[in-house]
């Protein structure tokens, strides 16, 4: 039986060209006097994003711990929202390795609210910790791939610019996100300092991820890089695929936006499962089994007995996500085994 899996838009695989752009590739030891295949990337990814700089790093994980070493001191505050990945995902980096605090804003599934972010920034007095960072996702991945708004984007922005604080954007999806809100990348990172975004998830990479932002900002972050143990040799072999991805794998992301609203609209039909369409923007679908009466467990393992893998969203939900290995013949198959799976269960 064919397995579909989408836990994950990580789970892409590389492509054909992305393996014969590694073999390919000019290389050279870019901690010492830089690969030319790294150097290509950071370029294009910079000019893409509209800023003067670039970094390669491997993991989103580590673009965003290092982006905010690069912003802020030990000790000093950063403000974001209680499910964002950085809070929620990241083994606690922000505060363990960073030594930075983090002020907790509640979203409203992943809508941060201007005036709660501005009643968050503390004025500068030394009972406090110094606010200097807003951290900002989009697509929100714990709201299901929400896309944050463009005019909500630059409301929180501006509240971060009057109150002297840096924007960094977790923009791991944020070609998914432009591309749902319809607008230019630029639209939502010309307006923040710094932006991480991955290759490795629907732009189908098997690892990395890019810091773009200013050249003092970029210039800083690289020494956070290295201070983590992230600065990398022939790192042209994980670029090459990169610049395949920049240039052939962003448009295609729409095929993945549309095949997770076929899937959410097919699964709403389903006895037992629960979806708020209104969430699903993106390549996600946060799925409530509530109605079903099973755990999270149980609805898991019913939809890997019938060759569906999801991800776990404890307690109430499963999370769905769709990426270029599924077409949108794969999806009604996906839909109708998880119908299959979930018979006899709720109402
Ligand atoms: N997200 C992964 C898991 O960690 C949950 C996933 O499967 O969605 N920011 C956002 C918004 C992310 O979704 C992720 C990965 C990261 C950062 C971290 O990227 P990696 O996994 O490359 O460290």
């Amino acid at each position: 039986m064919e397995v579909f899996n989408l836990s994950s838009d990580t789970q892409t695989l590389p492509t054909d060209e992305m393996y014969a752009a590694m073999q390919n590739a000019p290389l050279g030891d870019d901690m010492i006097d830089a690969d030319p295949t790294v150097q290509k990337l950071e370029a294009m990814a910079a000019e893409k994003l509209g800023k003067q700089a670039a970094m390669l790093v491997i993991s989103g994980t580590m673009g965003n711990l290092v982006s905010l070493m690069a912003h802020a001191d030990p000790g000093d505050e950063v403000i974001l929202d209680a499910d964002a990945h950085i809070y929620y995902y990241e083994a606690g980096s922000l505060a363990n390795v960073a030594g930075l605090m983090p002020m907790l804003v509640p979203s409203r599934k992943g809508f941060l609210d201007p005036a709660k972010v501005a009643s968050a920034i503390r004025r500068r007095d030394q009972h406090f910790p110094i606010p200097r960072v807003l951290c900002l996702e989009n697509t929100h991945n714990r709201s299901g791939g929400r896309v944050v708004p463009l005019e909500l984007h630059k409301k929180l922005c501006q509240v971060a610019r009057e109150n002297d604080l840096a924007v960094h954007l977790d923009g791991a999806r944020i070609f998914n996100a432009a591309i749902a809100a319809g607008v230019p990348l630029t639209a939502y990172t010309e307006d923040v300092d710094s932006i991480m975004f991955c290759l490795s998830k629907g732009l189908s990479c098997p690892l990395g991820s890019l810091v773009v932002g200013s050249q003092a900002f970029i210039e800083k972050a690289e020494r956070a890089r290295k201070r983590v143990g992230g600065a990398m040799r022939q790192a042209g072999i994980i670029a090459a695929c990169g610049i395949v991805a920049l240039e052939k794998m962003i448009d295609r992301l729409a095929d993945d936006n549309a095949n997770a609203r076929r899937l959410a609209e097919g699964l709403s039909n389903v006895p037992g499962l629960r979806i708020e369409m209104e969430f699903v923007e993106s390549n996600m679908v946060n799925v409530d089994h509530t109605p079903s009466g099973l755990s999270t467990e149980d609805v898991l393992t019913r939809l890997k007995e019938a060759g569906v893998l999801a991800g776990n969203r404890a307690p109430t939900h499963i999370r769905l996500v769709t990426n270029r290995h599924h077409s949108s013949g794969d999806i009604e198959q996906v839909v109708e085994r998880i119908a299959q799976a979930m018979q006899g269960a709720g109402k």
